[in-house]
């Protein structure tokens, strides 16, 4: 008896600790296996410091979106940190190139991107700001400075805001900077403009437009948000990046001793700048000073400077700097050539005005081409040369599309006067 009821109490302790685990697993929904989470996941996301807005003259600012890797406060990041304790990747054999997550530790420049738009771009812009985080400013939160000749709407303020990954400041241009100067005649730029408009020349008919390229040319950097920065860097609405950006390249700037840099160059409509070399050859004799030897005079001329092959960086990418803009040489180029009046009796464009610039009054060494930095802007491409250079920076532009050695192109002419050699596979690109 004593052996059939211990047989007894087994069968209910087995049937109690079926019932047990049957009761567990219901109650546990789908049982799944352990996720193992990266580091820098959403899980460690410390939640985004409060929105401080900044007050004071222009500036709406506020702080953008978040980091994923703990705050600012916690990883070391800021202006004064060694850089040698902090070395970029610049090549895949670099440690840390393949660290994409997270904000990145070490120093950051005194740099801002900028852009001028109207509200209507918001759309576009919002394209490009998406684009620019992705591919780098997510990891190093760099403010984003944005101007207007009218004042920016609440929805364009906030859509900016909440993606880029820095500050937001939105300013508003003074009406002397967005209009046309006493000196111009208005007749005869009225004049101009119907002309232009039977020429068919693009925006020949446009004040508007006039009015970008003189702001574009003379007065953004002197613009009082500006003037906290060292660096910019211009985004125009509707750009692409294709690539993903594994230094920061105001830090290759500021540590090259670069002061103006690209991505694409090209020829100049001749029809809209029929005299600006007259007046580029009046400045250099009025201001010899300002021409600095070991410049690029072989980029914009094939004859010693007698001529403009009308070569020019494209400046709706520009990574430069502030300061080179305020000097004294650049200011006086800009006067003299803005005393000629060619923004209004015919249609300079910023471009060729900071080429040159950057062509008479920088060394050679002091202007970079930004190879990594793959671009779009309608209607022409920056996609690096290689399928290895690539796939190492995870591309997604169609290297048939790249415009550098195709015939309209002046980057070619780049390399060669600064003794550069030109990548493997660059003559199947030629058309
Ligand atoms: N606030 C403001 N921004 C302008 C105005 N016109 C142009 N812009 C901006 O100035 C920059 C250059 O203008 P775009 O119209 O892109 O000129 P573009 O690049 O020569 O020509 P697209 O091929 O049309 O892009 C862009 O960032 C524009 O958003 C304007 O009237 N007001
Ligand atoms: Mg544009």
């Amino acid at each position: 008896m004593a052996a059939g009821s211990a047989r007894y109490v087994r069968y209910i302790l087995f049937a109690f600790f079926v019932l047990a685990v049957f009761y567990f697993i219901s109650n546990s929904g789908t049982i799944e296996p352990p996720i193992k989470l990266p580091a820098g996941s959403a899980t460690d996301e410390t939640p985004a410091k409060g929105k401080s807005p900044t007050t004071g003259g222009t500036t709406v600012g506020s702080t953008g979106g978040s980091s994923n890797a703990g705050t600012k406060d916690e990883l070391r990041v800021g202006p004064n940190l060694d850089p040698a304790e902090f070395p970029m990747p610049m090549s895949p054999a670099d440690p840390g190139w393949d660290d994409l997550s997270g904000v990145r530790e070490g120093p950051r420049m005194n740099a801002t991107f900028v852009t001028l738009a109207r509200n209507g771009d918001i759309w576009e812009i919002a394209r490009s700001i998406r684009q620019v985080e992705d591919r780098f400013n997510r990891r190093y939160n760099y403010d984003w400075v944005f101007l207007n000749d009218k004042p920016f709407d609440a929805a364009f303020k906030k859509l900016t805001t909440s993606l880029v990954s820095g500050k937001t400041f939105y300013g508003e241009i003074p009406k002397e900077h967005w209009s046309f100067p006493p000196h111009i005649d208005q007749d005869k730029a009225k004049k101009v403009r119907e002309d232009m408009a039977q020429r068919k020349i693009i925006y020949g008919d446009s004040i508007s437009y006039r009015h970008m390229c003189r702001f574009e040319s003379g007065f953004f950097f002197h613009q009082p948000l500006m003037l906290n920065y060292d660096y910019y860097w211009r985004v125009e609405p509707s750009v692409e990046l294709f690539c993903d950006i594994h230094y920061d390249p105001f830090r290759v700037m500021h540590e090259g001793g670069k002061k103006y840099s690209f991505v694409l160059s090209l020829y100049e409509y001749v029809e809209t700048i029929p005299t600006l070399w007259e007046s580029v050859k009046k400045f250099i004799k009025n201001h010899p000073e300002h021409i600095v030897p070991g410049n690029s005079m072989g980029f914009l001329s094939d004859d010693g400077g007698d001529s403009y092959n009308h070569c020019h960086f494209w400046s709706n990418f520009e990574i430069g700097s502030l300061r080179w803009l305020r000097s004294q040489a650049y200011t006086d180029y800009f006067e003299s050539l803005d005393q000629d009046g060619g923004f209004f009796y015919e249609r300079w464009g910023d471009a060729p005005v900071h080429s040159i610039a950057a062509a008479l009054m920088l060394k050679k060494e002091e202007i970079h081409f930004f190879n990594d930095i793959a671009y779009y802007h309608v209607p022409f491409t920056h996609c690096p040369t290689g399928d290895k250079i690539r796939q190492q920076l995870k591309c997604h532009c169609n290297p048939k599309d790249n415009f550098d050695w195709k015939g309209y192109s002046c980057t070619s002419r780049y390399f060669e006067i600064n003794g550069l050699e030109k990548p493997e596979g660059w003559e199947n690109q030629q058309d």
